[in-house]
């Protein structure tokens, strides 16, 4: 199958559509509809916000930004609850393998300076996160691959397990039959996670981490460990990140372009829009077969999300309230 043909047909694999609806709400992008949420004020810091339904993630951000801790400190460490999570089938130990039957992980983080560390198809190491972390403090470095990005995280100390539990095995082997390479639903209730926080000293950080596409060409790497595409953040103006089909989201260097959208003036919710008009008015777009969802946050604490397909969430920890927000889309019926 022709490389073009391959990623098309991947696009919903790894959507993740989030058909927990019952969990959900009220819509960013129509305020008037969420009486819970206008009843609060909107930017009030600290806050944290993440990809998806993953309240127990942000619940330990907020947790270590309440002792005072730093925002970097805080979505490394969010993040690692959804990695360490076997259940979630997107990230972390238990994530879904390439078609090949390999677990591998792409992260990046992204701190107050503008310095930035990533690990791509990494292998046998939960805490995508923290190795993209370390890249970042303990090399000269922004990203590292492979076996190299392996070999440097157990010379830190981090264990090399086996990533591919017995249920995503399964999940594999029963794709194996029919695929062709030819998508599936993912059904679970959250996917990638990439985070934002602002903590108590008014200062922004971000991180990502997934296992991608699940069943992707053994190598492919896609958008949540490319500073500018999966993440971005600007201590001066805010941060953004990305979920869905990786390969649209590199194309249109979406956090990066959510970010400067708002330097021009926009709100979060309006960057988050535009950047998804980016990729649904390109020609040809192939938009109604895969999904792209944006998170964004400005300096003031100011919030959007907005996705290409309903069912996309953003969980948000701000005023001591964890909640789960259904974000707009931009197809309707
Ligand atoms: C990727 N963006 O590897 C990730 C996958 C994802 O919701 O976010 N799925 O392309």
């Amino acid at each position: 199958m022709k490389r073009r043909n391959f990623i098309k047909s991947a696009s919903i694999t790894g959507v993740g559509f989030t058909i927990s609806a019952s969990i959900l709400n009220c819509n960013e992008g129509n305020p008037e509809k969420n009486d819970k949420a206008s009843a609060i004020p909107t930017n009030a810091l600290p806050l944290v916000i993440a990809t998806w339904d993953v309240k127990e993630s942000t619940q330990k951000a907020w947790e270590i930004i309440q002792d005072g801790g730093s925002a970097l400190d805080a979505v490394e460490q969010g993040c690692m609850v959804e990695e360490a999570n076997e259940k979630g089938q997107s990230v972390g130990k238990g994530g879904l393998p390439d078609r090949d039957g390999n677990v591998t992980l792409d992260a990046c983080i992204m701190d107050k300076n503008g310095n930035c560390g990533a690990v791509v198809y990494l292998q046998n190491i939960t805490h995508a996160v923290s190795v993209a972390r370390k890249v970042m403090e303990e090399t000269p470095h922004v990203m590292l691959a492979g076996n190299g990005a392996q070999q440097f995280a157990i010379a830190q100390g981090f264990e090399p397990e086996n990533l591919l539990t017995e249920a995503s095995k399964k999940a594999w082997e029963n794709w194996k039959i029919n695929s062709e390479y030819k998508p599936i639903i993912n059904i679970e209730n959250h996917d990638t996670i990439g985070m934002l926080a602002i903590d108590q000293n008014g200062d922004i950080s971000g991180a990502c981490t997934t296992s991608g596409l699940a069943y992707k060409m053994a190598g492919r790497v896609g958008d949540s460990p490319i500073i500018g595409s999966g993440l971005f953040v600007d201590n001066e103006i805010g941060g953004c990140v990305a979920t869905g089909l990786g390969e649209e989201v590199i194309k249109t260097v979406g956090s990066f372009l959510v970010v400067e959208l708002m330097r021009q003036g926009k709100t979060p919710q309006q960057a988050c829009e535009e950047a998804i008009s980016r990729i649904v008015n390109k020609p040809n777009s192939d938009y109604k077969n895969f999904q792209v969802g944006y998170i964004a946050v400005n300096k003031k604490g100011e919030t959007g999300s907005y996705a290409i397909h309903q069912y996309f969430s953003m969980t948000k920890f701000q005023n001591g309230l964890n909640e789960t927000i259904q974000a707009d889309y931009i197809i309707k019926a």
